[in-house]
């Protein structure tokens, strides 16, 4: 079994798992943080005078759709456990919840990530949670597309800096519901992890109808042809090579589209986003650097943010955290 799951990912460039994590005990709780959430969103916005009501009454997924259409945004920050690279100021905010940083640790999920790159295992900062309602009841940006939707043709390897280019960074991706393809999973190019890492253009808009336009790679530079979606159910886990070209479907559903992307390194390699805080998640040479107090994870990502709001304001970018490519190659004429 071990040997077909690591044979797998080296030809193919991901794996899916499936039942690594436990419904109950892992995502349902995962879930109901959220909801805590969601309640202080629609506190802060009504206070704010931005909302109609709290809606208290409605179950999670009509009540975000609802914040989201009366605001005509996406609020994904106060969902995630990251941080905006650039003018972090007036402390925004972020979710680093005891159920959320279970996960992270979750002993299943560790296994899986030690038979594909070894026992030494740190826990990268780029990381997020992605909820995305439904597109036919989102609110449209300025160019007339949903406030969050399709994840474009990119590779893992392509958001990290330079430094973390040798790094074996592998991102491990799941659902806190079921995803089947219409709620827009994560969609695949099987094979293509073996063609390096791709130009990623910075405002591309030559990948045809349903791509819109922003960072991503020009499908003529691989196989998009072969791409395949890979829905999940509750529990299962992908785990994706960092240059499997990959993207994700819309969701055409009538339910929230609910992931978490996480990703993982040896310990001492870089991870690519220096300033963010990562934490050694499993290592046999020495356990009592396994860090499993969730307060002292998400002290760090405070510490993080303080100092977040003492660089890269005002269109700097003196600490990279992201942008690697460059406007003009060859590559993204179109
Ligand atoms: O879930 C998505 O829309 C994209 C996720 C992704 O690109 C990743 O997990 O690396
Ligand atoms: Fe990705």
């Amino acid at each position: 079994m071990s040997k077909t799951l690591i044979e797998q990912f080296a030809e193919q460039g991901f794996v899916k798992v499936e039942g690594v994590l436990d419904p109950e005990s892992v995502l349902d709780p995962i879930i109901e943080e959220y909801h805590g959430v969601l309640d202080q969103l629609a506190s802060d916005l009504y206070e704010a005078g931005k909302i109609s009501s709290k809606f208290e009454d409605l179950p999670f997924d009509a009540r975000l759709i609802k914040i989201c259409q009366e605001t005509k945004q996406a609020h994904s920050q106060y969902f995630d456990f990251s941080l905006p690279f650039q003018g972090v100021q007036d402390d925004p905010p972020f979710w680093t919840g005891p159920a959320v940083f279970n996960a992270f640790v979750n002993a299943n999920l560790l296994d899986i990530v030690e038979q594909l790159i070894g026992p030494e295992i740190y826990s990268n900062p780029v990381q997020h949670v992605r909820i995305k309602p439904p597109e036919k009841l989102l609110p449209k940006n300025d160019l007339g597309n949903p406030v969050i939707g399709a994840t474009p043709w990119h590779q893992d390897h392509g958001v990290v800096t330079e430094e973390a280019d040798d790094t074996n960074m592998i991102t491990t991706w799941f659902s806190l519901t079921d995803t089947p393809v219409e709620s827009g999973p994560l969609n695949v190019v099987p094979g293509s992890h073996g063609g390096g890492l791709l130009t990623h253009c910075l405002d591309y808009d030559g990948n045809g109808p349903g791509f819109l336009p922003g960072r991503q790679i020009p499908r003529r530079l691989f196989e998009n042809d072969d791409a395949i979606p890979l829905p999940t159910k509750r529990g299962d886990v992908i785990f994706l090579h960092k240059q499997l070209v990959h993207g994700s479907l819309a969701n055409v559903s009538d339910r929230i589209r609910w992931s978490f992307d996480l990703r993982y390194n040896p310990i001492g390699q870089s991870t690519g986003r220096e300033i963010f805080p990562g934490f050694v998640a499993r290592s046999h040479a020495n356990p009592a650097s396994e860090l499993r107090d969730a307060d002292e994870w998400r002290r760090s990502w405070l510490n993080c943010r303080a100092r977040m709001a003492r660089v890269n304001q005002e269109g700097m970018d003196e600490v990279k955290t992201f942008s690697r490519w460059a406007d003009g190659h060859p590559d993204c004429e179109t």
